[in-house]
């Protein structure tokens, strides 16, 4: 029976059929989803608080309105993720659990810090412009519940791509030391957002399987690829230079070359070396201690309406 309901999905995986959390599927299959779905719920999680630092120092009204917006859908990206994760059968407690013990990983870019205003457009022009060069392969992802999340997110990071990208034009129409401030963000942002793709593809264990389940659609390195074709002319539009001396177009391939990236860095950043994993990780966890009487509430009045209703 095991090797029937083996071959039943490996036949839905080679027709391009949805899995969905009803279905058999092989165990590892279940640990990889949980695993890359639950890191991604936790990377819109951290990733509210770069922005969220910005919040209460927006230069204008409209600015804190738009950014107010976005760090709640990162918010609302972290909960479909985390319900999407919890039909394969892991609680949210064990999540979260794994997150705050520092077990489970979240995306590196999210341990930089963001020094000036400019970092805000930045994060919005390039790092939701990687997360969307990654996340629309995703939308065709096998397993049904993570493909249609991703729909709507993508949906919501173009909108963010685009207002940290109109709101980075602004700054450089400005003064030269807003300009000046824009380009040191992008100098910065940079090499970090091409390593959040994750490591080359000779390097990364995880991709030959994910590709075979069609979880993976896109190699990082190729997904990587696209990204920097498709940014070189928004920095030439916006009037940046983007901070690599080997960043050419190569005529033969019809593709950018570009310099090499430091995976040392990447990897101490991933396993918690980075400049603000202590406080991210710390803050996030003071957050959840804090907020435990409204769990605490939450379920009391369950309970109590549960044994209203028994009466
Ligand atoms: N950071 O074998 P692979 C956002 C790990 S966007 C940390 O290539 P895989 C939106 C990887 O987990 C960011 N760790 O792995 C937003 C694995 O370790 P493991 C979130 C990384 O899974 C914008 C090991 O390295 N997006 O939040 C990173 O095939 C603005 C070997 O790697 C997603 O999570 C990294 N950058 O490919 C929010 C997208 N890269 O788990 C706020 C979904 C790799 O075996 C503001 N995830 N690692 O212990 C994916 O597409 C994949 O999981 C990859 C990695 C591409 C990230």
């Amino acid at each position: 029976r095991q090797t029937q309901l083996q071959t039943r999905f490996d036949e839905r995986i080679d027709a391009d059929q949805k899995i969905e959390p009803q279905d058999w599927m092989p165990e590892a299959y279940r640990k990889t989803l949980v695993r890359q779905i639950s890191q991604h719920a936790h990377s819109e999680i951290i990733g509210m608080q770069p922005e969220g630092n910005w919040i209460s120092r927006a230069p204008s009204l409209k600015r804190k309105a738009i950014l107010l917006a976005k760090v709640q859908d990162e918010g609302g990206h972290g909960l479909y993720l985390y319900s999407a994760a919890e039909t394969l059968g892991t609680s949210r407690e064990q999540m979260l659990d794994s997150l705050h013990t520092g077990r489970a990983k979240y995306s590196s870019i999210f341990n930089y810090p963001t020094l000036t205003w400019a970092d805000v457009g930045v994060i919005g022009w390039l790092v939701d412009g990687a997360a969307i060069m990654n996340q629309i392969p995703l939308c065709r992802c096998s397993y049904g519940p993570y493909a249609r999340a991703m729909i709507r997110v993508c949906k919501e990071e173009s909108f963010h791509q685009r207002q940290g990208y109109e709101s980075l034009l602004a700054q450089m129409k400005g003064t030269p030391a807003q300009r000046d401030m824009v380009q040191d963000a992008v100098n910065r942002w940079w090499w970090p957002v091409l390593a959040m793709f994750g490591p080359p593809d000779a390097d990364s264990p995880n991709s030959a399987q994910g590709m075979r389940w069609g979880i993976k659609r896109v190699s990082n390195d190729e997904l990587r690829q696209k990204f920097v074709d498709a940014t070189v002319p928004q920095a030439r539009v916006l009037g940046v230079m983007l901070p690599d001396p080997d960043l050419k177009w190569n005529e033969e391939r019809q593709q950018h070359d570009y310099g090499a990236i430091d995976w040392d860095e990447f990897w101490a950043t991933v396993n918690g070396n980075g400049p603000c994993n202590k406080e991210r990780l710390g803050t996030r966890v003071k957050a959840h201690m804090e907020g435990q009487w409204v769990r605490d509430a939450a379920l009391a009045h369950a309970a109590k309406q549960k044994a209203r209703q028994l009466k």
